[in-house]
């Protein structure tokens, strides 16, 4: 039987067991590719091998979507991996990975893996057929030349990417759209974008506190996030604090793993926690706890918020909106206030919702009249993006001469955004990709032809399936990049297999710490996969080939040279380094004045002070104060709730052997009150739908969540039609589009019903 790494290696770090012991427990568990033989006959002998020079390493970095973007060291011997760590280097990875992580040999190594481009005769059919890298660049180019030649125009071509993998390089995907002409984009993400607008109305940028210096702080209230299971390498921090006298309060409508250890765990009702953050708000005016030297010296509008919260706000009816007692609330907000310093981690998941971004402009608030932002151990801490100051030189292409980002004359309105919202100069189409389908159908002069996907998966990932079946169907093809078949991959006419990370090299950073590390290539790309970029210049070399000058992008790609292009003197002087060199040796951290966010006080919000009034806010249509905005109508008798697993991110991971023994198949989590209403018992199997779809899961009940409330993980199951996505709609969330292009996506609005199956 085998073992999971993670208990392995978890427990070889823990007991700082030697590295010889630890080898060999490897080994013998079989839970990772074999070790050579005369490596364990000489440690089976007792003889003395050295560990580190037993195997070649290499420095890697875990480009998901992730807070943590561990820095890993990878053991390679005669070109395979033989294991990997955490890089030691790196105070915020400590030397250890999460469970994800640790089954990445599994992933590199997966029979499952796509190895050969492919083409499927009838999408969805499942007749796949191999063809060579030749045939299948050949086909694409020539269908993206007959696009042209009959609109004369590629904007009925379109690219949907986001969070597969965020290593720098793999911008060279946008590069390689706009090498070829001006396009379709599908810009916005469903991850945070309320919540980005929210932070820059309020201070003018997202930007949050070192993680590191959550030891500093003597309250922590983590609101609406997950770090036990999406941020692991965040919970040490959290768990110092507490050590060192910290209070830690966690409010969810789910008593997650990260409530569970906490010191007192407040279910709030969802989407209810705009009123709980004013409630608090109007408390602390009432007792007169309100840093008056932050609100009349750093902050522009104070005095419109109090006359907000006067007239508008009791606790009785703050208690009644968020479903937490008055004195709850009193206590919560005397606490918060009194503790110095005092923060609040703002989950992602808090805010995808109708009124997400209303909510984070509340509990920003909180934190700014209390004064505990531009504090070391304080901050409404969410996110950032100061780290990310690369070249991104793969994606800078000029369009080819000529190339048409017109139509009827008029110039297509629309830009193309970068992660942070920042715009980039083209002149494509930009449709919102939180509402792909209906982007897809809605599309005209010209409708969408042709559709690349690279670092996405729709059909796992977007919301519902029904709708989304429908616009692929009106697509003339469909390009997936990837490393799996997985449900997106099911209807494409055309794959391609893409590397994992030890494959290619690439540069990452995080969007939370402030560590930057290099990825390196560990070992030859496995079967014929190729990166992205190196995809991007294959299909140049074909475009040109056709018709010369009708694509930019550079046709050779090292992707060790491209790398390299993406640093600069900013990036060196930031970090303290003279070459990216430095980072084989490990992992660097920003050098930085100081670990709080805001430490000088100069906002970047038009007044340079934090605006609890924001003009601009009112300008693009939303409230000027941090107002309540009030929950989403329900549409069917539950809520339900599709959040991220602690085995899976996203669609990947849970498809691997080690998953599947940890955590074998999908569940509903339902309240028993609700179930007994229902006549439904622990293990029965479950009906879940509403007006969307439908699908069939196996019900586990507890009172973790509550009984006006349903909740399944979100994730792919191989061989498993189940699929969240087939239950939600793309309702928007009430912010985004400022910074990212498009608005948010209400995510955890969506309702169901249940029955026994
Ligand atoms: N119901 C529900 N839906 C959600 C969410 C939720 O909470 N509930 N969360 C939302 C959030 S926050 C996010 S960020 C999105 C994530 O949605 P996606 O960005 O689609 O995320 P992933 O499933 O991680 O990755 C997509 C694909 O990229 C592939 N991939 C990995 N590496 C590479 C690479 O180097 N190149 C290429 N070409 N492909 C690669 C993977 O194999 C995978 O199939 O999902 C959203 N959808
Ligand atoms: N293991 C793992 N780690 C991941 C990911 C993953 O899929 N798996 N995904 C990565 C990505 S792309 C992202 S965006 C982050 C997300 O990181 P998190 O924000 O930590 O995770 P989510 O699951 O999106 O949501 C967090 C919590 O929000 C709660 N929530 C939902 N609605 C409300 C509400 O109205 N009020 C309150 N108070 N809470 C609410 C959910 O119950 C959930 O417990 O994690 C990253 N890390
Ligand atoms: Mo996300």
């Amino acid at each position: 039987m085998k073992k999971p790494c993670e208990d392995l290696v978890g427990k070889a770090l823990r007991n700082s067991v030697s590295r010889r012991q630890f080898l060999k427990a490897l080994a013998i568990s079989g839970a990772v590719a074999s070790v050579p033989g005369s490596l364990l006959k000489a440690m089976e002998a007792g003889a003395e091998v050295s560990y580190e020079e037993a195997f070649e390493i290499f420095r890697n970095a875990c480009p998901r979507n992730c807070f943590d973007t561990c820095s890993i060291k990878t053991f390679v011997k005669d070109g395979m991996i033989h294991h990997i760590e955490g890089a030691a280097e790196s105070t915020f990875t400590d030397g250890g990975l999460c469970v994800k992580g640790y089954s990445y040999p599994r992933r590199v190594y997966s029979p499952d893996r796509i190895k050969y481009p492919m083409m499927q005769v009838g999408r969805g059919s499942g007749n796949w057929k191999r063809i060579s890298w030749d045939e299948a660049i050949d086909r694409i180019a020539r269908k993206i030349h007959e696009i042209n030649d009959k609109d004369g125009n590629l904007l009925s071509l379109a690219l949907d990417k986001y969070s597969g993998n965020f290593g720098i390089t793999h911008y060279g995907v946008e590069g390689m759209m706009s090498s070829l002409g001006y396009t379709t984009r599908f810009v916005g993400t469903p991850c945070w974008p309320a919540g980005i607008d929210a932070q820059n109305y309020d201070m003018g940028e997202m930007w949050c506190n070192d993680p590191e210096d959550m030891v500093k702080s003597k309250y922590i209230i983590v609101w609406g996030a997950n770090p036990a299971w999406c941020s692991v390498h965040s919970m040490k921090y959290i768990y110092e604090a507490r050590e060192k006298g910290a209070k830690v309060v966690v409010i969810d409508p789910v008593l997650t793993q990260t409530a569970a250890k906490a010191d007192q765990y407040i279910q709030v009702k969802t989407a209810g926690d705009g009123a709980l953050a004013l409630g608090m708000a109007r408390h602390l005016l009432d007792k007169g706890m309100i840093d008056q030297s932050f609100v009349s010296q750093h902050a522009l509008g104070f005095e419109e918020f109090k006359a907000y919260l006067k007239k508008n706000v009791s606790l009785d009816w703050a208690a009644k909106e968020s479903g937490v007692p008055t004195l709850v609330i009193q206590q919560l907000a005397e606490e918060f206030a009194a503790a110095d310093p005092a923060t609040i981690w703002l989950g992602y998941g808090l805010q995808r919702h109708t009124n997400g971004g209303a909510t984070v402009r509340a509990i920003d608030a909180l934190v700014a009249m209390t004064g505990n932002i531009g504090k070391e151990g304080g901050g409404a801490r969410y996110g950032h993006l100061r780290t990310w100051g690369f070249n991104y030189n793969a994606m800078v292409n000029p369009a080819p001469e000529g190339a048409v980002g017109m139509m009827d004359g008029k110039p297509i309105k629309g830009d193309f955004h970068f992660i942070d919202g920042s715009k980039a100069k083209f002149t494509d189409r930009s449709m919102n990709m939180n509402q792909l389908a209906r982007e897809i159908l809605n599309s005209a002069d010209p409708k969408l032809r042709m559709l690349w996907v690279a670092c996405r998966n729709p059909f796992s990932q977007d919301p519902d399936t029904a709708q989304l079946q429908k616009a692929f169907d009106t697509l003339e093809m469909v390009v997936v990049v990837d490393q799996f078949f997985t449900k997106t991959v099911d209807q494409a006419d055309i794959v391609l297999p893409h590397t994992t990370l030890f494959e290619e090299n690439t540069v990452n950073v995080s969007y939370w710490h402030y560590w930057l590390g290099i990825n390196e290539q560990a070992i030859q790309p496995m079967y014929e996969s190729k990166s992205d970029v190196q995809i991007a210049a294959m299909l140049s070399k074909r475009m040109n080939e056709i018709k010369a000058g009708s694509c930019t992008f550079p046709v050779e790609m090292d992707t060790q040279k491209w790398m390299e292009k993406e640093f600069n003197q900013g990036i060196y002087d930031f970090f303290g380094i003279s070459s990216w060199k430095d980072l084989r040796k490990g992992p660097v951290k920003a050098k930085l004045p100081s670990s709080a966010a805001w430490h000088d006080f100069k906002f970047k919000t038009p007044s340079g002070k934090y605006e609890f009034k924001s003009q601009l806010a009112a300008d693009h249509g939303h409230k000027a104060l941090p107002e309540y905005r009030a929950k989403r109508k329900p549409t069917a008798s539950l809520r339900l709730l599709t959040p991220h697993s602690k085995f899976s991110i996203h669609s990947q991971f849970q498809n691997l052997d080690f998953m599947e023994e940890l955590n074998p198949e999908p569940l509903v989590y339902i309240h028993p009150k609700t179930a007994v209403q229902r006549g439904i018992k622990n293990g029965n199997m479950v009906r879940i739908f509403n007006r969307h779809g439908e699908l069939k899961v196996k019900a586990s009940l507890t009172d973790a969540v509550a009984a006006d409330e349903i909740m399944m993980y979100q994730a792919w199951f191989r061989n498993s039609p189940f699929n969240v996505q087939n239950l939600l709609d793309d309702e928007a969330a009430d912010m985004g589009a400022f910074k990212t292009g498009a608005p948010g996506i209400a995510t955890h609005d969506q309702f169901a019903e249940i029955e026994k199956a």
